[in-house]
C-alpha cells in the first residue's frame, strides 16, 4: 500500500512522500506550548487551538516551490517565493483530494482527513518525524532534496503505514546565518520565531498598523509580502535551488510602489493568488512603506 500511495502521489506532482505515526512526541507539543506561553503567535488566535495528534498514521507530502528571482527594479517591493503563483492551499488541496480518492478506492476501510495549512496541525513536526527533512534553526523543514523550498501537507489515516524514508543526515550544525540575517531579530532561539517581530507575519497576517521598527526594516529590505531572508541565507537552500514545478506567476516576484490597484483591479489581478489574504488594504499599506 505504501508503495502504491507514494507512486500515485508523485504522479500527481508531489515531490516528497513520507509515512509516520500520527502521534508526536512531547518535545514538539511542548515547543508549541512554550511558543504560545511567550505570545509568539502575535495576533494569530487560531494558533491557540489544541494540535491534532491522535491518528494511526500520517502521510506527509512536500511540494517544491522554488523560483529564481529577477533583480529588484527601483520603486518595487519583493514578493516571497511561495506567493508568486496560484495559492498553494488551492492547488495542493486539489492534489490531496485526488490522493484521498485513490486511497479510499484501494482500501474501502480507510478513513482519511487532509490538511494543507488548513487546520491545527504541527505540519513541520510530522514532516520531521516522517524523515522528509529536519527542522532548522529558522524553524523551516529543510529537506535533503529541495532545502526548505517546499510546501507541506498531511493526510491523517486509520491505516497502518510503515515508514519509507531514511533518517536525515544533514543538519544546521554550528551555522547561525538565519539568526544573524533576520533584520528584525525574529528568530529568538533556534527553531523559535516570534511572529510579533517577523516581517512575514506583519506583511501577510497583521491587519493593523505595522510597528515602526518592523516598518523600517520592511522599507530597508523591500519585503512587501512575506519574507524569505532566513531561507535565502541558509547554505542548504543555496545548494538546492531547483524548480520542479514551474507554474503561472500571478503576482510575479515584485510589485511596483506606483501600481497600487483599485479594489476592482486588485481582484482581477490577484484572484487565486496568496496575496488575496492581505487584501488590497494590506498590500497598499505594505507598498506605502517603500
Ligand atoms: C503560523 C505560521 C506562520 C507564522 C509563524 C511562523 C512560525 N515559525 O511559527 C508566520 C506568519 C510568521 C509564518 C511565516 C512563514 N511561513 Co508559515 N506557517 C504557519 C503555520 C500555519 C503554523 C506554524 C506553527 O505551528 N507554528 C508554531 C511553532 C511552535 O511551530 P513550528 O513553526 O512548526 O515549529 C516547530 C519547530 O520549530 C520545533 N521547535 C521549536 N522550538 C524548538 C525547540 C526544541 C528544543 C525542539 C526539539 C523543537 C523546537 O517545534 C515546533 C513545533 O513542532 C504553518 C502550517 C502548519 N499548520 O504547520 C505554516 C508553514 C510553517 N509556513 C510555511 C511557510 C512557507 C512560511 C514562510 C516561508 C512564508 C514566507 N516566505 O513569508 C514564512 C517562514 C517564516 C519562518 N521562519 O517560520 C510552510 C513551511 C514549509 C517548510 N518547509 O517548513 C508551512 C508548513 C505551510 C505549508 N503547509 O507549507 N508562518
Amino acid at each position: 500500500m505504501e508503495e502504491k500511495i507514494e507512486q500515485y502521489a508523485l504522479s500527481l506532482g508531489f515531490d516528497l512522500v513520507g509515512f509516520t505515526s500520527g502521534k508526536l512526541p512531547e518535545k514538539y507539543l511542548d515547543a508549541h506550548e512554550k511558543w504560545l506561553a511567550e505570545d509568539h503567535e502575535a495576533g494569530m488566535e487560531y494558533m491557540k487551538k489544541p494540535r491534532i495528534n491522535d491518528s494511526e498514521s500520517v502521510i506527509v507530502l512536500g511540494k517544491n516551490y522554488y523560483y529564481d528571482q529577477e533583480s529588484l527594479k527601483p520603486n518595487h517591493g519583493r514578493v516571497a517565493r511561495y506567493a508568486y503563483g496560484r495559492d498553494y492551499h488551492k492547488t495542493i488541496k486539489k492534489m490531496l483530494k485526488d490522493l484521498e480518492k485513490f486511497i479510499l478506492e484501494a482500501d474501502p476501510k480507510a478513513e482519511t482527513k487532509y490538511y494543507v495549512d488548513t487546520g491545527p496541525v504541527l505540519e513541520r513536526a510530522f514532516a520531521e518525524q516522517a524523515n522528509l527533512g529536519f527542522i532548522g534553526k529558522n524553524s523551516c523543514l529543510i529537506s535533503p532534496e529541495f532545502g526548505s523550498w517546499i510546501f507541506l501537507a498531511v493526510i491523517f489515516t486509520n491505516q497502518k503505514l510503515k515508514p519509507n524514508r531514511e533518517s536525515i543526515k544533514i543538519s544546521c550544525g554550528a551555522c547561525t546565518r538565519c539568526l544573524d540575517a533576520c533584520p528584525t531579530g525574529a528568530i529568538t532561539a533556534p527553531g523559535d520565531i516570534d511572529a510579533r517581530k517577523c516581517i512575514s507575519y506583519h506583511t501577510i497576517e497583521n491587519r493593523d498598523e505595522i510597528p515602526r521598527p518592523i516598518a523600517d526594516q520592511i522599507q530597508k529590505t523591500k519585503r512587501i509580502f512575506g519574507c524569505d531572508i532566513c531561507q535565502e541565507v541558509c547554505p542548504h537552500n543555496i545548494a538546492r535551488q531547483k524548480t520542479s514545478n514551474p507554474e503561472q506567476k500571478i503576482a510575479g516576484d515584485q510589485i511596483s510602489k506606483t501600481q497600487i490597484p483599485t479594489d476592482e483591479k486588485f481582484l482581477e489581478t490577484y484572484a487565486g493568488s496568496p496575496l488575496m489574504r492581505a487584501k488590497r488594504k494590506g498590500l497598499n499599506r505594505n507598498l506605502k512603506l517603500l
